[in-house]
Formats: structure tokens, sequence, C-alpha cells
């Protein structure tokens, strides 16, 4: 597999970290983040929708700099332009934003686009993509207030998705410490979490066992 720069640091983070500062109890996005870095999380995605977009493009630019320095990984949710204005490593998209093969025409050759799933059609469609995507969420694999909406898809799609997928993914949706070894089991290498990390006092204590189940698994 030809990997995109940056894409190594995916498979060797274990747990992929999400920012949500509403469910941070009062800690801003920065001070979260620095402590899932301390915690060993190297991937990290910056998740904010209700923000205006001067205030996400300063709080990016502070945490451009400290990933960075970090020899970690920026992806940004949704927004291209702020990506590319920060100069971050990648983004995430979703079946309703731009076409994959448009967004990687607009980032260019070197950024990491990361696109979700939620069913067998659309990973047989981000099979289809592999030219222009480096990895996929599959989920929300258990209901979750974090998306509300969404219909959670289980093992089952998790479990077709490693078999079929032909792109390195990520599981994603109501993941906790409490239920993280069934997603371990399956086969699972890289998992994102968002309110089982943010919503918790401790989070470098908290990232280090999470990290620490997955890795113990690998060795077995
Ligand atoms: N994307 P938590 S599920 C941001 O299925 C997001 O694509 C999903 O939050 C998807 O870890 C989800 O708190 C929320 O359940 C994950």
């Amino acid at each position: 597999m030809n990997l995109r720069a940056g894409m190594e640091t995916f498979f060797n983070t274990g747990i992929y970290g999400i920012t949500a500062e509403n469910l941070s109890n009062g800690r801003d996005n920065i001070e979260v983040v620095r402590e899932m870095l301390d915690g060993g999380i190297k991937f990290i995605q910056y998740r904010e929708k209700e923000k205006d977009a001067l205030s996400r493009y300063e709080e990016c630019l502070i945490l451009r700099d400290m990933i960075k320095q970090a020899g970690g990984i920026f992806i940004i949710d949704d927004f291209i332009d702020l990506a590319l204005a920060v100069d971050a490593d990648g983004v995430h998209i979703g079946q309703s934003d731009l076409p994959a093969r448009t967004v990687r025409r607009i980032l260019g050759n070197d950024k990491i686009i990361g696109l979700s799933t939620h069913n067998s059609e659309q990973l047989e469609h981000a099979n289809g993509l592999k030219r222009y995507i480096d990895y996929i969420g599959v989920g929300p694999i258990h209901s979750t207030s974090t998306k509300p909406n969404a219909e959670p898809v289980g093992l089952t799609y998790l479990n077709y998705s490693i078999k079929h997928s032909q792109l390195p993914l990520v599981a994603i949706g109501g993941i906790k410490e409490q239920n993280i070894d069934e997603i371990i089991q399956a086969g699972t290498k890289t998992i994102a979490i968002v309110s089982d990390i943010v919503t918790t006092d401790n989070i470098k204590e908290k990232v280090k066992r999470l990290r620490g189940k997955i890795f113990s698994h690998m060795f077995d």
C-alpha cells in the first residue's frame, strides 16, 4: 500500500481522538487536546459545528502547532477551507459533503481524506474511491447522544467492513472503556472515541488505559 504521508500515524495511534467542547466539562479544546497528546493520541480530529469561522480558525492555528510539535496528525471535520487555511494534515467528510473526488481536487495530493460510511453500499462505494480517500469511518457502532439521529450499525457492519474494506478503517460511535473489548476483538486497530474521553476528569490516564487495551490485544 502506498500511504499518504501521515497515514502511518493512523495505524500506530490506537485511539483516534475527536474534540467536542460542549461535552468537555468547561475545558476548552486546547486543554483537551493537550491531555489527549499527553496520553499518547497522535491522530486528532477537530469537530466543531457551533463556533463561527473566525473562532474555529484561531483555535485551529493553535491546535495545529501543538499537534505538529507532538508529532501528531491534525484532521478537520467537514471544513475544507479551514483545513487549507491552517494547513491541517487532512479533512474528514460525511456522505452528504462534497464528493470525495472533488475534495481531493481542492486539497491536492498531499492531504489525508477520511470518509464516514454507515452501511455496506457506502463501503463498496468507498472502495471504488480509494484513489481519492485514505481511510473510512465505520459507525455509529452503538447509539450515541454525540450523534443522536444516526442509526446504530452494530457489530454486523463492523465485521463486514473489516472483511471487505480496501481502506484502513476507524470504528466510531458509542464506544467506551466498558465496551471497547468487543470492538478490539473484532479486529479493529483504530477506534474513535468522543464522549468517553472528553467527559473524563483525567483524560491522559483514560487515554493510556484505552490505548493499552488495544496494544495488549495486538501482542496476545
Ligand atoms: N460520527 P461518541 S458517530 C462523530 O457514525 C461521530 O460517523 C459517527 O461519539 C459516525 O464516541 C459519532 O461520544 C459520534 O459516541 C461518536
